[in-house]
């Protein structure tokens, strides 16, 4: 679906490129999968996070990215995604106030090789 989004061949094949160095480093990466994240997943955190950071093993699209905090019974609270120009592996999510109770964190992001990453995983805002 986002074949034709106009991406240079030479692009392309520099991620292929990155994706075929990244294999022979090591890790497997086929794109670009979840690597970190804050708070983490089946993190138990005191004090309700202002935002939501995730951290893939390649670069992703802000633009053609979205990130969403949803509550357990599927109520979104806060849907987007912010990336930074120094540091494209980055995405994050601004959070509203989160009351203590269990929270959903679901990503689906374009990686700069074209495919796109899809996941959730959950963390818990701890009463006092
Ligand atoms: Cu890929």
């Amino acid at each position: 679906m986002f074949g034709n989004c106009g991406r240079s061949s030479w692009a392309k094949a520099t991620a292929m490129g990155i994706a075929g160095w990244l294999v022979l480093a090591g890790p497997a990466w086929a794109h670009s999968f979840l690597v970190d994240a804050t708070p983490s997943s089946k993190d138990h955190v005191a004090t309700a996070p202002k935002t939501v950071k995730l951290r893939f093993g390649a670069g992703v699209e802000p633009a053609y990215s979205k990130l969403t905090i949803e509550t357990p019974d599927g109520k979104v609270l806060a849907q987007g995604a912010v990336g930074k120009a120094d540091s494209p592996r980055d995405l994050s999510l601004d959070a509203p106030e989160l009351a203590p109770g269990r929270y959903i964190v679901r990503y689906r992001v374009l990686s700069t090789d074209g495919h796109i990453v899809e996941g959730n995983y959950e963390f818990t805002v701890d009463g006092k």
